[in-house]
Protein backbone atom coordinates (compact mmCIF):
# COMPACT_ATOMS: atom_id res chain seq x y z
CA UNK A 1 0.00 0.00 0.00
CA UNK A 2 1.33 2.94 -0.96
CA UNK A 3 1.73 5.91 1.73
CA UNK A 4 -0.87 8.54 2.05
CA UNK A 5 -0.92 12.19 2.03
CA UNK A 6 -2.86 14.40 3.73
CA UNK A 7 -3.47 18.41 4.26
CA UNK A 8 -3.54 19.76 7.48
CA UNK A 9 -3.96 23.26 8.51
CA UNK A 10 -3.16 25.41 11.52
CA UNK A 11 -6.47 27.60 11.11
CA UNK A 12 -5.92 31.26 12.26
CA UNK A 13 -7.17 30.54 15.57
CA UNK A 14 -4.34 28.61 16.23
CA UNK A 15 -1.89 30.10 15.03
CA UNK A 16 -3.03 33.32 16.79
CA UNK A 17 -3.24 31.96 20.12
CA UNK A 18 0.39 30.25 20.13
CA UNK A 19 -0.87 26.39 19.48
CA UNK A 20 1.01 25.78 16.65
CA UNK A 21 3.49 23.86 18.46
CA UNK A 22 1.39 22.21 20.48
CA UNK A 23 -0.73 20.80 17.57
CA UNK A 24 2.24 19.88 15.56
CA UNK A 25 3.65 18.22 18.85
CA UNK A 26 1.00 15.82 19.00
CA UNK A 27 1.09 15.18 15.19
CA UNK A 28 4.71 14.18 15.46
CA UNK A 29 4.05 12.02 18.64
CA UNK A 30 1.67 10.12 16.77
CA UNK A 31 4.40 9.36 14.26
CA UNK A 32 3.14 11.10 10.78
CA UNK A 33 6.08 12.58 8.79
CA UNK A 34 6.05 16.49 8.18
CA UNK A 35 6.77 15.82 4.26
CA UNK A 36 6.25 19.63 3.79
CA UNK A 37 5.59 23.18 6.07
CA UNK A 38 4.73 27.12 5.34
CA UNK A 39 2.88 29.59 7.11
CA UNK A 40 0.36 31.06 4.23
CA UNK A 41 -2.20 33.83 3.95
CA UNK A 42 -4.28 32.71 1.34
CA UNK A 43 -6.65 34.78 -0.60
CA UNK A 44 -10.27 35.12 -1.01
CA UNK A 45 -9.54 32.86 -4.68
CA UNK A 46 -7.53 30.21 -2.77
CA UNK A 47 -10.12 29.59 0.11
CA UNK A 48 -12.70 29.54 -2.43
CA UNK A 49 -11.45 26.55 -3.79
CA UNK A 50 -10.73 25.06 -1.03
CA UNK A 51 -14.15 25.52 0.59
CA UNK A 52 -16.41 25.10 -2.90
CA UNK A 53 -18.61 22.06 -1.17
CA UNK A 54 -19.58 24.54 1.63
CA UNK A 55 -20.32 27.73 -0.68
CA UNK A 56 -23.90 28.36 -0.32
CA UNK A 57 -24.31 27.19 3.42
CA UNK A 58 -24.62 30.20 6.10
CA UNK A 59 -21.11 29.77 7.49
CA UNK A 60 -19.30 29.86 4.35
CA UNK A 61 -18.89 33.74 4.09
CA UNK A 62 -18.07 34.04 7.83
CA UNK A 63 -15.55 30.68 7.41
CA UNK A 64 -13.56 32.68 4.78
CA UNK A 65 -13.15 35.82 6.52
CA UNK A 66 -12.51 34.42 9.65
CA UNK A 67 -9.71 31.80 7.68
CA UNK A 68 -8.34 35.30 5.62
CA UNK A 69 -8.10 37.00 9.51
CA UNK A 70 -4.27 36.13 9.97
CA UNK A 71 -1.90 33.42 8.76
CA UNK A 72 -2.56 29.53 9.11
CA UNK A 73 0.28 26.82 9.10
CA UNK A 74 -0.30 24.84 5.81
CA UNK A 75 1.04 20.82 6.29
CA UNK A 76 1.63 17.76 4.30
CA UNK A 77 1.71 15.00 6.55
CA UNK A 78 2.45 11.55 5.31
CA UNK A 79 1.68 7.67 6.85
CA UNK A 80 -0.04 5.14 6.22
CA UNK A 81 -4.08 5.91 7.35
CA UNK A 82 -2.96 9.46 7.96
CA UNK A 83 -6.20 10.62 6.78
CA UNK A 84 -8.28 9.13 9.10
CA UNK A 85 -5.39 9.36 11.74
CA UNK A 86 -5.74 12.96 11.59
CA UNK A 87 -8.96 13.66 12.09
CA UNK A 88 -9.00 11.10 15.06
CA UNK A 89 -6.53 13.57 16.34
CA UNK A 90 -8.28 16.76 15.27
CA UNK A 91 -12.44 15.31 17.13
CA UNK A 92 -14.99 16.47 15.86
CA UNK A 93 -16.20 19.88 14.24
CA UNK A 94 -17.43 21.78 17.07
CA UNK A 95 -14.96 22.31 19.56
CA UNK A 96 -17.55 22.62 22.36
CA UNK A 97 -18.36 19.19 22.07
CA UNK A 98 -14.92 17.57 20.61
CA UNK A 99 -13.69 14.91 22.51
CA UNK A 100 -11.07 15.53 25.34
CA UNK A 101 -7.92 14.40 24.19
CA UNK A 102 -8.49 15.64 21.02
CA UNK A 103 -6.95 18.92 19.40
CA UNK A 104 -10.29 20.38 19.20
CA UNK A 105 -11.58 19.25 22.30
CA UNK A 106 -8.64 20.21 24.32
CA UNK A 107 -8.02 23.66 22.72
CA UNK A 108 -11.23 24.44 21.51
CA UNK A 109 -14.10 26.43 22.34
CA UNK A 110 -16.96 28.76 21.16
CA UNK A 111 -16.18 32.21 21.00
CA UNK A 112 -19.76 33.18 20.08
CA UNK A 113 -18.66 34.09 16.65
CA UNK A 114 -20.35 33.00 13.07
CA UNK A 115 -18.23 30.24 12.74
CA UNK A 116 -16.81 27.41 14.57
CA UNK A 117 -13.09 28.31 15.29
CA UNK A 118 -11.89 25.05 15.49
CA UNK A 119 -8.16 25.44 15.09
CA UNK A 120 -7.78 22.64 12.72
CA UNK A 121 -8.64 21.08 9.17
CA UNK A 122 -7.83 17.68 7.82
CA UNK A 123 -8.72 16.23 4.58
CA UNK A 124 -11.36 14.23 4.82
CA UNK A 125 -10.41 11.38 1.61
CA UNK A 126 -8.02 10.54 -1.04
CA UNK A 127 -9.53 12.77 -3.10
CA UNK A 128 -9.89 15.67 -1.13
CA UNK A 129 -6.24 15.37 -0.29
CA UNK A 130 -4.92 15.16 -3.74
CA UNK A 131 -7.44 18.48 -4.49
CA UNK A 132 -6.22 20.31 -1.75
CA UNK A 133 -2.69 19.35 -1.72
CA UNK A 134 -2.48 20.52 -4.98
CA UNK A 135 -4.47 24.33 -3.84
CA UNK A 136 -1.76 24.62 -1.10
CA UNK A 137 1.24 23.39 -2.28
CA UNK A 138 0.80 24.01 -6.07
P1 LIG B 1 -12.33 20.78 8.29
O1 LIG B 1 -12.88 20.62 6.90
O2 LIG B 1 -11.90 22.20 8.59
O3 LIG B 1 -11.29 19.75 8.67
O4 LIG B 1 -13.50 20.53 9.33
P2 LIG B 1 -14.68 19.51 9.25
O5 LIG B 1 -14.52 18.57 8.10
O6 LIG B 1 -14.79 18.94 10.63
O7 LIG B 1 -15.88 20.48 9.01
P3 LIG B 1 -16.64 20.88 7.65
O8 LIG B 1 -18.04 20.42 7.76
O9 LIG B 1 -15.84 20.48 6.46
O10 LIG B 1 -16.66 22.48 7.76
C1 LIG B 1 -15.54 23.21 7.40
C2 LIG B 1 -15.29 24.27 8.44
O11 LIG B 1 -16.33 25.23 8.43
C3 LIG B 1 -16.53 25.71 9.74
N1 LIG B 1 -17.91 25.46 10.15
N2 LIG B 1 -18.58 26.30 10.88
N3 LIG B 1 -22.07 25.87 11.78
C4 LIG B 1 -20.87 26.44 11.78
O12 LIG B 1 -20.64 27.47 12.38
C5 LIG B 1 -19.80 25.79 11.03
N4 LIG B 1 -19.89 24.62 10.39
C6 LIG B 1 -18.67 24.43 9.82
C7 LIG B 1 -15.57 25.01 10.66
O13 LIG B 1 -14.42 25.82 10.78
C8 LIG B 1 -15.26 23.75 9.88
O14 LIG B 1 -14.02 23.20 10.25
MG1 LIG C 1 -14.21 19.26 6.05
Amino acid sequence: MATEETLVLVKPDGVARGLTGAILARIEAKGYALVDIRLVEPDRETLARHYAEHEGKPFYEPLLEFMMSGPSVAIRLAGNRVIEGFRSLAGTTDPTTAAPGTIRGDFGRDWGLKVQQNLVHGSDSVESAERELAIWFA
